[in-house]
């Protein structure tokens, strides 16, 4: 959780320095449903994770400098610097990437799942999705089928209050969002998201029920976007006094106070601080050393059987070496 969100402070600088293209969505208040999940998780699983489940990725074995070099994409990245944020699939590590029309996540993970059951592999598929992805017409049918066909899949339906500037209970009429996920008809659970612990255990169960042949369940994560969709977002919109009310459920300060609580001392936590912020800043610096991608990486790893030279370049201005290739853009610009 540390690592997220130190990783997460370290891009908003990077960001307001001109490091970063694209922008940084924010998991603050979020990071234990997005770690305590993930280690329900064995090997052979996979999970899909939305935009604020970075900390999904570290627990699943991504390297925090993966993540650096697609925020900042770098020709080292794993999309080669095409792609940023969480926009990448590693089927090693079992991971498939958001897909941004929200919803359709679901529908292909279901694939991975179908193909699990059919091929009789006792693993396991896990991914998120906030309330408003989950009120889209793709959402239910995601769920309808990995219901209808007892797919080994646990869902986690991030509650946190907001997508974008819209309140939950503008998106759905129902009260408890564990309603929602019932009318599915397979177990559904409300989880403590900012308990890290709590949420362990609740996708302890899910996932083993899954392999055990039991199908999907959908977990309910109750907690709250600390932060505005993503930078450029104040969350004006957002009443003060709400905000107060979940810092003081911080899931990192919580934990902390779980871990003393068990006898760790003050100084042992403040070790692992330590040693977190130090693989930090030390992977910012690494990373930001590295070579942006070469022009010749945009043909690798693209569905394209055109001809590239042919194509229009993507510029209104002139290009040496193409010719009088598109006057008519040239004339409007
Ligand atoms: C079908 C679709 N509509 C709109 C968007 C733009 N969009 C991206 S994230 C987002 C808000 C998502 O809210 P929620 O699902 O509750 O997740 P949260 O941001 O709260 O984690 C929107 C509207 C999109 N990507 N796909």
């Amino acid at each position: 959780m540390l690592l997220t969100r130190g990783l997460e402070e370290r891009l908003e600088i990077l960001l307001k320095q001109g490091h970063l293209v694209g922008s940084v969505y924010r998991s603050l208040g979020q990071e234990a449903t997005a770690v305590g999940s993930a280690f329900a998780l064995g090997p052979g699983d996979w999970l899909a994770p939305s935009i604020r489940d970075m900390g999904a990725l570290f627990v699943r074995g991504l390297d925090v400098r993966d993540m650096l070099r697609q925020y900042t994409a770098r020709g080292t990245s794993l999309c080669a610097g095409k792609d940023n944020i969480t926009h990448f699939t590693v089927p090693e590590l079992g991971l498939l990437g958001p897909v941004s029309p929200l919803g359709t996540q679901l529908c292909v993970l279901n694939g991975v799942a179908l193909a699990f059951k059919q091929r009789r592999q006792p693993n396991v598929c896990m991914t998120y999705q906030g309330e408003g992805a989950s009120r889209t017409g793709a959402s239910h049918e995601g769920f309808s089928l990995a219901a209808a066909l007892d797919l080994p899949i646990v869902v986690w339906l991030e509650h946190n209050r907001w997508a974008f500037g819209t309140r939950s209970d503008r998106q759905s009429a129902v009260e408890d969002w564990l309603d929602a996920a019932a009318m599915y008809g397979v177990p559904a659970e409300s989880v403590d998201g900012n308990d890290v612990t709590a949420v362990y255990a609740g996708a302890r169960k899910a996932v083993d029920r899954a392999r055990a042949g039991g199908g999907m369940t959908i977990l309910v994560a109750e907690t709250y976007r600390m932060h505005g969709h993503a930078q450029h977002d104040a969350q004006k919109y957002v009443p003060a006094e709400e905000l107060e009310e979940w810092r003081d459920r911080d899931p990192i300060d919580r934990c902390e106070v779980a871990l003393h609580e068990t006898g760790a001392s003050a100084e042992e936590l403040a070790v692992i601080r330590r040693e977190v912020a130090a693989e930090l800043d030390l992977a910012v610096d690494d990373v930001l050393a590295e070579p942006g991608p070469e022009g010749e990486e945009a043909r690798t790893r693209v569905y394209a059987s055109a001809d590239l030279d042919a194509l229009v370049p993507w510029t209104r201005g002139p290009v040496p070496g193409y010719g009088d290739l598109a006057p008519h853009l040239r004339a409007e610009a």
